[in-house]
């Protein structure tokens, strides 16, 4: 329990395709971690909520225009605003399961034709996560799952060029999971793979920036 409170938290971010399940997910692991008497929060960017937020918004619901350069910035922007937040959390002990980061801002600008490196340099600096899980599904069977809203990026044929960003992204560093098997069990692997790395954390793993 004593290491539980002196120790930092760990950021856990989880990516992948519109539909992959991940808000599914980060809702089962804070309440997986809660139970277990961590400190925990489930954050999401866009964080609509801000400023920033609202403009990404309405960009997202085509309520607006802007220039495909203009639209990355914001949502590095948006991700900026909330990093000395998100420090102060960690250091203080909390853990973080984040729904969507740079990695998003990387692939689906990259994916519109934006070049990879402009794409990345605006994060460089924020946070590195400590995990990042990736939510594997194809494009057409992310579609089959239905639910796909109006908004602006929520179409298959651009969903697979995002799947071709991802795949520029992905390190070894990054845990793969099968995002098509039945939600318990991606759930019971997310456990496993996020206490290894909380313990990790705790043992006085430092934060480090990105890109690593
Ligand atoms: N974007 C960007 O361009 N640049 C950036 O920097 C960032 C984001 C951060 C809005 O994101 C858009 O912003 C997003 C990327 C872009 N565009 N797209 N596409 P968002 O976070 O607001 O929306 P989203 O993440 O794409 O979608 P979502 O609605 O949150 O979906 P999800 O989290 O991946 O899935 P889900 O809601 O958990 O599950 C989807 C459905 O599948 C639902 O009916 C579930 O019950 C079902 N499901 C979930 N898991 C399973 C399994 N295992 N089996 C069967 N069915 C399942």
């Amino acid at each position: 329990n004593d290491l539980k409170r002196d120790s930092r938290g760990a950021l856990i971010v989880l990516e992948g395709l519109d539909r992959c399940g991940k808000t599914s997910q980060c809702a089962r692991l804070l309440s997986t971690l809660e139970g277990l008497g961590y400190s925990v929060e489930s954050w999401r960017f866009p964080d609509r909520t801000t400023g920033v937020g609202r403009m990404i918004s309405s960009y997202l619901s085509n309520q607006s225009q802007l220039d495909d350069h203009a639209i990355h910035l914001l949502f590095s922007a948006n991700r900026w605003e909330k990093r000395s937040l998100m420090e102060a959390k960690l250091m203080s002990g909390t853990t973080l399961i984040v729904d969507r980061y740079s990695y998003s801002g990387v692939a689906f600008s990259s994916a519109k034709g934006l070049d990879f490196q402009w794409c990345k340099a605006p994060e460089v600096g924020l946070l590195a996560p400590d995990l990042v899980v990736y939510l594997d599904i194809s494009p057409e069977k992310a579609a089959e799952r239905g639910g796909y809203g109006g908004e602006r990026y929520e179409q298959l044929e651009f969903q697979k060029k995002v799947a071709e960003s991802y795949k520029k992204l992905i390190d070894t560093s990054w845990k793969t999971v099968d995002a098509t098997l039945p939600i318990e069990d991606i759930e019971k692997h997310l456990k496993e793979i996020t206490l290894e790395c909380i313990v990790e954390c705790q043992k006085g793993k430092s934060l480090s920036q990105l890109w690593p």
